[in-house]
């Protein structure tokens, strides 16, 4: 790498992205690093959460020194605006996920009346076990009069009719008391949300404690609701994900083959692409074009459903998306939703790589939209593999270069597979934290941010904690970091601690878990349920923690707040925009320890983050009455 190259690792540690990044400066590829650069400096209003547009008699904002402005125009002061702010952060996080819940729950819908070809129901006995939650009568009855019956009760769990969402019944019982007697037990998943957007409105919630309060309510009704309705019917519809090997970076695409990525968050597209990558008229047409075959892979959360389920090569996460196109070796990429940033048209454009935008809800200047739905997915599916691999022959030799070798990687571990492997129940888990040889476990979950150099977060992070016999359970775009890190293979146990190796070893998984995408973190909430049902303790007695490193979306603030409104202690890297508040900062950091029995911890430096954690799960340890290391 020349020194002009080396100038890159600043903005990534990954390999593949420094030398993406030195070839889109070549070539004058615009990238987020570009952009973010020259978004500095920041607004500090916005920052700090002190400006409010919630109306025209505003825009308005506090002066965080007390010189100007104290009160917006309506008489809303730093407080009221923060948590207002914040409020409506969490209800956008809510209402992305569980719409792509809802969007599953259609599939199903349209399974069960026959009208969704290309779609079927892949797990009778999940489907049948998530039926029995919902109260209804399994036997005598078929697959697809149940899968009806559930899709339309799910759908009630999204409307009002409730006095609370079904699946909050898998936790805990001492902590559905506590979100009764707080009153925060969510009532229907979009009734939350449209309360928080109302909430906020001028002139109805004016005390930020509650508006804040009912922040929680309306994350669980994510975590507990949407998102796990997508988790649960996209294991029916798709598979349960067991272990599967595959592998990630950007060296998973093929110079000779016709290269495909998806993109986004719902694996309704994704799965129908997979399909029609595999018809034998789509490869002879690819060999016909001079390719030798069609190379499918993914980016961020389609590509983690892709890999949980079918091994489907991983090209990368949030941040390697643009660098992916730069590759030149993209003929196609397809795209459904969520973090998907419009600038790509823009790249793909330096290139001869196709756009293809599928949702009726997700359309991106410059891309072709092709819309998908369950009658027609399959069709669409078959045409677009078509025309990529007809776009192969556009490709510019010149201009390809695949800059690594991929990374092989371990994933499928959901939970059934997890409590397979160790012998069908969570018993082992259990023994290994009680004798203290794994100290306890950490769910890292998240995105990348330009403000942080790319993945350093996760993996500095992660690799601290496994070295301290903490096992990592991670999503998202942290999965792809520690992924390409080498970090989810067996080889990887050698930086694990003793005990950690020990046990990790004698069940043959790596020291850090791949348990799927964004949706997919309700894994792990059902996952410390189920150990605390075994220990009769609450989620906040656990030896267990959350961390966001890089976040940047609204949907990781949801996840944040329902992981420390379910009871479990979560780190962020990002300091979400509450500084211009001391009190909503106090009380998200302090104050909820009294409430939720957990809290929030900002700290950037993995180093010192780590440190946090662990001292959280040794004190965790010591109050369960077990051995604690340095409290
Ligand atoms: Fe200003 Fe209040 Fe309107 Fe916000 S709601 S813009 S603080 S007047
Ligand atoms: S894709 S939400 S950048 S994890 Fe789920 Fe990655 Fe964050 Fe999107």
């Amino acid at each position: 790498m020349s020194t002009t190259d080396k100038k890159f690792e600043q903005y990534t540690v990954t390999r593949d992205g420094q030398l993406m990044l030195a070839k889109a400066a070549r070539e004058g590829v615009e990238t987020v690093w570009d952009r973010f650069a020259a978004q500095q400096p920041a607004c500090g209003f916005c920052e700090t959460g002190l400006s409010c547009r919630n109306c025209v008699m505003g825009p308005c904002r506090i002066d965080p020194f007390g010189e100007g402005p104290q009160k917006g125009v309506c008489g809303a002061d730093a407080d009221i605006i923060v948590a207002r702010n914040l409020g409506r952060m969490i209800a956008a996080g809510a209402a992305s996920h569980s719409d792509h819940g809802r969007d599953l729950v259609k599939v199903l819908a349209q399974v069960a009346q026959g009208r969704a070809p290309g779609y079927t129901i892949k797990e009778p006995e999940k489907l049948r076990r998530v039926a029995a939650e919902y109260g209804l009568e399994t036997e005598g009855k078929d697959d697809l009069t149940l899968a009806g019956e559930l899709a339309q009760a799910m759908l009630e769990d999204y409307g009002s009719k409730q006095e609370r969402i079904t699946l909050l019944a898998r936790a805990p019982q001492p902590r559905r008391q506590l979100w009764d007697r707080l009153g925060i037990s969510p009532r229907g998943i979009d009734r939350e949300t449209s309360e928080m957007m109302h909430r906020t409105h001028m002139g109805v919630d004016n005390d930020w404690v509650s508006i804040l309060l009912h922040g929680l309510r309306n994350a669980l009704s994510d975590g507990w609701g949407g998102s796990m309705i997508a988790t649960e019917v996209s294991d029916i519809l798709f598979g349960i994900p067991k272990p599967v090997s595959g592998s990630v970076n950007l060296g998973v695409l093929k110079q000779d083959q016709v290269n495909i990525i998806v993109h986004g968050h719902n694996p309704v597209v994704s799965e129908t692409v997979t399909a029609a990558c595999s018809l034998p008229e789509m490869l002879a047409l690819a060999q016909e074009k001079g390719a030798k075959g069609i190379n499918l892979v993914g980016v961020c959360c389609t590509g983690n459903e892709l890999l949980m389920r079918h091994g489907i090569p991983m090209a990368g996460n949030h941040l390697t998306t643009e660098l992916a196109l730069v590759t030149g070796a993209v003929e196609m990429m397809i795209v459904d939703y969520q973090c998907i940033m419009p600038a790509i048209s823009d790249v793909a454009a330096c290139y001869h790589t196709k756009l293809i935008s599928t949702s009726d809800k997700a359309k991106f200047p410059g891309m072709q939209h092709v819309e998908f739905h369950p009658h027609n997915a399959m069709d669409q599916a078959v045409e677009l593999v078509r025309q990529a691999v007809e776009n192969f022959t556009a490709r510019d030799p010149d201009k390809v270069s695949i800059p690594v070798e991929p990374q092989p990687v371990l994933s499928g571990l959901s939970v059934e597979a997890m409590l397979e492997a160790m012998g069908g129940s969570a018993g082992p888990l259990l023994e290994a934290i009680k004798s203290g040889k794994v100290r306890g476990a950490v769910g890292i979950v998240g995105c990348n941010n330009p403000r942080i150099r790319q993945d350093y977060g996760h993996l500095g992070l992660t690799r601290r904690l496994i070295a301290n016999d903490v096992l990592v359970l991670d999503t998202g775009c942290v999965s792809v970091a520690t992924a390409r890190g080498g970090l989810k293979t067996t080889q990887a146990l050698e930086q694990a601690g003793p005990g950690l190796k020990e046990v990790c070893g004698a069940l043959g998984i790596p020291p850090v878990l791949h348990v799927g995408s964004c949706v997919d973190n309700v894994r792990i909430l059902v996952l410390v349920s189920a150990l605390a049902q075994a220990l009769d303790c609450d989620i906040s007695d656990l030896p267990v923690a959350g961390s966001a490193p890089e976040w940047y979306s609204e949907k990781a603030v949801t996840i944040a707040c329902y992981f420390v409104a379910s009871g479990v202690f979560t780190h962020l890297g990002p300091l979400p925009p509450v500084a211009g508040s001391p009190n909503v900062v106090k009380l998200l950091t302090e104050g909820l320890n009294d409430v939720v029995g957990a809290a929030f911890a900002v700290e950037p430096d993995p180093e010192k983050a780590a440190q946090l954690l662990i001292t959280h799960i040794e004190r965790k340890r010591q109050a369960l009455g077990l051995d604690a290391r340095g409290v």
